[in-house]
């Protein structure tokens, strides 16, 4: 019976031993395992007879349902620890306030696109995008810029080289077949308006925002910068429409309801008639403010989309006329959000993205306003 007792405290305390689940398995494996010890006593209890047979029989289912019972004991305890321990480690303070989530800002100029797009999106415009790199027929000729133009030059349009061509010659920038065309960057988004023309019927009412690219590079140009374009197409828009439309995207846009526009002549390849538009600022002591006083300010490029260009584009110009509109996104972010410094835009500066950036969660709508 010594010996019994002695078994038990040994298997009793190896059970209470134990630190984790694999431990208290290798102590039930050492008592009631195959060649546990305890099985190994039951094994011999064949070569007992009568009396003692049955006395260390007794004993022995005891000190089994013993150690059963301490090893389902050592089991919950372990289980609830480890349930302890997780709970504490993803234990959450409700009463603190939320952790700095909007870490991180949202660039200007993703800001400006937003806020445009939410904008003529109202007036029932969809965005459309287009490929950077593009034929010189859809950024130039569809587009009435004739050969010769000065836009077409090497030294403002990144032309890429042939296939199988290592340098371009000024006499190859034209090539009108597909197959041989001139590729290059697109030097303004007018492409995608092209291209939508040429797969979608009229009406159209579209807004194309994206990446444009000329070879300049000064305190106010960037080699990339970005543009928004718009075109409407329907049998009876006229410069009406244009200019409601332009007008209502200034008050908004600059969220000064009675902001002065002023519509002044000028000239585009591819418009007839063609405008600037202006709207009124003050320049009082050095600061820029919008919508008051006797200054003005050049924000869009519009006018009557070219019948030529109708037509290169597959659209009958007997039937169809309609508005199309240009503005740099780099320079409406400028004024709209006093960013004094064109270059900075592209300097991936994260104290002015600190400064100039937006909170993601702010999302820009006409309803829920547009920018702090
Ligand atoms: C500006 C002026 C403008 C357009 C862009 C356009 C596009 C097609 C047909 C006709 Cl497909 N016009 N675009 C028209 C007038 C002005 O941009 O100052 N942009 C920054």
């Amino acid at each position: 019976m010594d010996r019994l007792e002695t078994l038990k405290s040994e298997l009793l305390s190896a059970i209470d031993g134990a630190a984790d689940m694999a431990a208290l398995e290798a102590a039930r494996v050492g008592a009631l395992g195959k060649k546990g010890r305890l099985t190994e006593l039951m094994k011999g209890l064949g070569e007992l007879a009568g009396e003692a047979r049955k006395a260390q029989g007794q004993a022995l289912n005891q000190l089994r349902a013993a150690i059963e019972g301490a090893l389902a004991a050592k089991k919950a305890a372990l289980e609830s620890a480890a349930l302890d321990a997780k709970l504490a480690a993803e234990r959450i303070d409700v009463t603190l306030p939320p952790r700095p989530l909007a870490q991180g800002r949202i660039h200007p100029l993703s800001q400006c696109m937003e806020e445009v797009a939410a904008i003529f999106g109202e007036m029932g415009f969809t965005v459309v995008e287009g490929p950077d790199i593009e034929s010189d027929w859809h950024n130039f000729t569809a587009l009435n810029i004739p050969p010769d133009h000065p836009a077409r030059q090497m030294h403002d349009t990144f032309y890429l080289a042939q296939q199988g061509e290592a340098h371009l010659h000024q006499g190859a920038l034209v090539g009108e077949s597909p197959e041989r065309a001139v590729r290059l960057l697109r030097t303004h988004t007018s492409p995608v308006q092209v291209r939508t023309m040429l797969s979608q019927k009229p009406p159209i009412r579209i807004l194309v925002p994206g990446r444009t690219f000329r070879k300049d590079s000064d305190m106010t140009h960037t080699p990339m910068f970005h543009q928004f374009e718009g075109l409407v197409i329907d049998e009876a828009t006229h410069m009406g429409h244009l200019k409601g439309c332009l007008i209502d995207f200034c008050r908004a846009y600059f969220e000064v309801d009675d902001v002065p526009v002023r519509f002044r002549p000028s000239h585009f390849p591819f418009t007839e008639p063609s405008a600037e538009v202006d709207i009124g600022c003050s320049r009082k002591g050095g600061e820029l403010k919008i919508g008051a006083g006797d200054d003005w300010l050049e924000i869009l490029g519009c006018g009557m989309v070219h019948p030529n260009v109708l037509e290169m584009c597959g659209v009958d110009s007997t039937k169809y006329q309609g508005f199309a509109f240009g503005m740099g996104a780099e320079r409406i972010s400028m004024l709209k959000y006093g960013i004094p410094d064109l270059r900075t835009f592209f300097d991936a500066d994260i104290r002015w993205l600190r400064h100039y950036g937006f909170v993601p969660l702010d999302v820009p709508s006409l309803v829920g306003g547009l920018g702090q």
